[in-house]
């Protein structure tokens, strides 16, 4: 392709040629309801662990937006598995490792072109699912990360631990942004869309949520194409979060090094 074809410049009007473009992080923001949809070729995959109070208002929006809905499930001990069941979904166990282990599991059961992985705590908006998938669509991006930092955030802020883990988590897309040359601003959002093919390329290795920057670390590394568009995180809507900032900072800032450097 030319430098200058007309599929750049929806983001950010500028000229770009393809191999800048490939690595590049390109931004979308469009009205999302007006988006067209094709829900034929999505997956939608949710991991649950103890999410009874969340899950089906979730599956319900995500019918929108997609023929087929995995709950890949890490042996939840309340009724998620029994809900995720009566609406519909396909259920996959996970080997108990974590949220990693849980989306390296559902792989070879996602039949559909592409893949939207949410979470099931209610921090992320379905109707956002257009936005995500519209620029793999389009034939613009492999891979499409939401932004909480474009799209604001009402979780990512207040206490201590919120502080230590924007720190960290910032120092991670950073470094991400000087490996490959390129502009993310968050590189730690489990909502995204990405074509199956490519996910089952990646070979991914995390068992725990450090899954989500090997995603992005090793679709720039490929040389495939990312993309973000800005998606707001609400806060959880019941339950608690099962993340542990203290036990789990060495191991991203471990898996960063990995595969960022080998
Ligand atoms: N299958 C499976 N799902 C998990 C596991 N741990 C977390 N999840 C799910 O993964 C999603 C994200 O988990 P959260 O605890 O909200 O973690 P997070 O959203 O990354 O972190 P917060 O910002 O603190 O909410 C939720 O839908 C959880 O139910 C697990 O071990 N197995
Ligand atoms: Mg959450």
């Amino acid at each position: 392709m030319q430098k200058g074809y007309d599929i750049c410049f929806l983001y950010k009007k500028r000229q770009i040629d393809v191999q800048t473009w490939i690595n590049e992080v390109e931004f979308l923001d469009k009205n999302k309801k007006g988006l067209p949809h094709k829900k034929e070729v999505v997956t939608i995959v949710i991991p649950t662990l103890n999410e009874e109070q969340n899950l089906l208002t979730i599956i319900e929006k995500c019918k929108e937006y997609c023929s087929e809905i995995i709950v890949v499930d890490g042996h939840s001990t309340d009724n998620t598995v029994k809900i995720a069941e009566e609406a519909g979904a396909r259920i996959i166990f996970d080997h108990k490792k974590g949220k990693g282990d849980a989306i390296r599991t559902c792989i070879p059961y996602i039949s559909r072109e592409i893949t939207v992985f949410i979470d099931a705590d209610g921090s992320h908006d379905p109707d956002d699912i257009p936005k995500l998938v519209q620029p793999i669509l389009e034939d613009r991006a492999d891979h499409v990360t939401g932004s909480r930092l474009l799209g604001g955030s009402s979780e990512l802020h207040g206490g201590f631990d919120e502080f230590m883990r924007l720190v960290g988590s910032s120092f991670i897309t950073t470094c991400i942004g000087w490996k490959f040359k390129t502009k993310i601003s968050d590189s730690q959002n489990g909502f995204r869309s990405l074509k199956t093919e490519l996910l089952r390329n990646l070979d991914l290795k995390e068992n725990i949520t450090t899954i989500e920057q090997e995603m992005i670390i090793k679709t720039l590394k490929k040389g495939y194409r990312m993309g973000e568009v800005p998606t707001h995180e609400y806060k959880r809507k019941f339950g608690e979060s099962h993340i542990k900032i203290g036990k789990v900072a060495f191991r991203y800032v471990f898996s960063m090094i990995k595969y960022l450097l080998f």
